[in-house]
């Protein structure tokens, strides 16, 4: 696992090198989900691809910017499932971006995510990676090298609201919900950039991510391979919790296509006990 997560490492680098001089603006193809591609999504989804086509215990890998399974080594153990660019048309108005790591052994569903990683393309390169048992650990790159800052622990109760969707497509119940937070004191905290925003959360002790189910989009906008369950993974291993709209665990999620999407709430303990009472979710 030391290998793929000293990949990313090298990976990092070099889209943080591409979003800084490359250009920014879009290229003549779309993706997978028919949006728009920037020539910056296509290029960093070109880094990742080169750097671990010679690693051998990666068996394959999918991407969010394209359709289906590249396969690489037979005798691999992981796929890994990638979002090169996060929130990439952050970038052209100067703003954190990421990238997301999910790395899975056998058949792609939540359970069989052994480690996950993301980077922030902020002010500074920053990484943090998670494994089976053990806290996630938090990175900064100086001068191209990556040291080592520390653990991230959520605490109970945070102060941080990030809350996603069309506002005007929301639930009565999920506007009540975030009305009552920002009625208890927490400050908004939305970038429009899924990993800044989960970064923030992580980093400054707690609160809560949400990217519901809306009228527009019942299914919620965020991937379960590439986005919703790496970060599910990030969050029960710091402490907090990560469920869908029905109040089950993100871990358990089981995709039937590559790039479905689902309702997705991150956040400590109390956030996530007061979105289920808002949601009449059984505890
Ligand atoms: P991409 O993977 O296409 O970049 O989209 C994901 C994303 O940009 C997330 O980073 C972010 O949380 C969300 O979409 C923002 O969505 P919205 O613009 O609806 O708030």
């Amino acid at each position: 696992m030391l290998t793929i997560f000293e990949t990313i490492e090298k990976i990092a680098i070099k889209i943080d090198h591409a979003i800084k001089t490359e250009d920014l603006g879009y290229s003549d193809t779309e993706n997978t989900s028919g949006e728009d591609q920037l020539k910056l999504d296509v290029k960093s989804d070109y880094i990742v691809e080169k750097a671990f086509k010679d690693i051998s215990i990666v068996k394959s890998l999918v991407s969010e910017e394209k359709e289906g399974v590249l396969e690489l080594h037979d005798d691999g153990k992981y796929t890994i499932c990638y979002d090169p660019l996060d929130g990439s048309s952050l970038a052209d108005v100067n703003l954190s971006v990421g990238s997301i790591f999910g790395i899975y052994e056998g058949e792609l569903k939540a359970e069989n995510l052994v480690a996950s990683a993301y980077v922030v393309y902020g002010p500074r390169i920053e990484l943090v990676t998670a494994r089976k048992g053990s806290k996630p650990k938090h990175y900064r790159a100086q001068e191209g090298l990556f040291n080592f800052i520390s653990e991230i622990t959520l605490d109970e109760k945070g102060k941080l609201n990030a809350p996603g969707g069309t506002q005007q497509n929301w639930s009565e119940y999920h506007k009540k919900f975030i009305d009552g937070l920002f009625a208890e004191g927490y400050r908004l905290r939305y970038s429009g950039g899924m990993v800044p925003d989960l970064h923030q959360i992580l980093l400054k002790g707690g609160g809560i991510f949400s990217y519901p189910g809306t009228s527009d989009k019942p299914d919620g906008k965020l991937r379960q391979l590439f986005e919703v369950i790496p970060f599910a993974f990030m969050y029960e291993q710091a402490g907090g919790q990560a469920i869908n709209e029905k109040g089950m665990r993100l871990m358990e999620l089981v995709p039937n296509h590559p790039h479905d999407t689902s309702p997705c709430f991150f956040g400590s303990n109390y956030e996530v006990t007061k979105l289920r009472n808002a949601y009449g979710m059984k505890a």
